[in-house]
């Protein structure tokens, strides 16, 4: 094992497959994925404000929910706990279920951040498409992918599509092993489901003008959908 002189260590393959399969377990009965990235990859995507001050080779991973989190997370959550409080409770029940990643690793230096968790300067704390993205969960649509732009000077939102549940899931967070070094992790290139220039044109155009109709979630044939979304 290799020390980083900044309490990051490198460890052992079999390590690092160890904890993937502890959160594959923990998470993978509620309908979530969970996919590892190199917190570098995640940096060299970003604008600085958004870099994590951390050893290139963290071991961190994107955590995303599927259809099936509704029966298999939510509702279970809120049938088992009272809803007190301002807080939206698919929040709660993320921050329930995440929490539980810090039981399972008490001698791990982990830390969660949620899609919803701002800074005080009302930014978020962490941009989970390009997460994604670099975790080759889902490919991060912009208008960097378009060959020939025809938004002008409008603001136009990117999206991430899954190859199998399309715009039918969510990115929850990422959860960063502080201490874990990965120097030998393998990107994954996330599945390009979206190839024809016109079709991401749609798809921009119709998550950024019409998301509300939900019409930018099946831009691709998908295997689940979910009745209510957040
Ligand atoms: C703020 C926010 C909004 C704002 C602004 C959106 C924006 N993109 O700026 C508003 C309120 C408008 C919004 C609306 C919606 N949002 Co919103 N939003 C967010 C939030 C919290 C932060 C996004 C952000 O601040 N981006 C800042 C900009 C600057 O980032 P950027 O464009 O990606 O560019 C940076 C990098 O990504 C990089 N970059 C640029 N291009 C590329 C390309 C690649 C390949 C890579 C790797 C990097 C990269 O360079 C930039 C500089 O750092 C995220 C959750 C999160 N924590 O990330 C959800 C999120 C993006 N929203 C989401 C959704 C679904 C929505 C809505 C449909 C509403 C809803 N919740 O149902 C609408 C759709 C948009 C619309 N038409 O209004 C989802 C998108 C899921 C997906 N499949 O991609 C997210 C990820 C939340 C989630 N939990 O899943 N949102």
């Amino acid at each position: 094992m290799a020390d980083f002189g900044i309490g990051a260590m490198a460890v052992s393959s079999s390590r690092l497959q160890e904890i993937t399969t502890k959160l594959n377990s923990l998470f993978t009965p509620l309908g979530m994925e969970v996919h590892p990235f190199k917190i570098r990859w995640y940096n060299e995507h970003v604008s600085t404000a958004y870099q994590f001050d951390l050893h290139p080779d963290t071991r961190a991973y994107v955590v995303i929910s599927t259809p099936d989190m509704f029966e298999k997370a939510l509702l279970p959550f809120i049938c088992s706990n009272d809803h007190i409080g301002s807080m939206d409770v698919l929040d709660r029940c993320m921050q329930f279920y995440f929490g539980l990643v810090k039981k399972e690793f008490p001698d791990e230096d982990v830390e969660i951040i949620h899609d919803f968790e701002m800074t005080p300067m009302r930014r978020a704390k962490v941009l989970v498409q390009p997460a994604c993205h670099v975790a080759g969960a889902a490919y991060y649509y912009t208008r960097k992918d378009l060959n020939s732009d025809p938004f002008e000077d409008k603001n136009i939102f990117g999206v991430c599509i899954h190859p199998k549940y399309g715009g039918w899931f969510a990115i929850r967070g990422i959860i960063i092993f502080k201490s874990v070094l990965c120097p030998n992790l393998q990107q994954t290139e996330p599945v390009d489901c979206v190839p024809q220039q016109e079709d991401r044109v749609k798809l921009l155009d119709l998550f950024t003008n019409h998301w509300k109709d939900w019409r930018y979630r099946d831009i691709i044939p998908v295997k689940k959908r979910i009745a209510s979304t957040a």
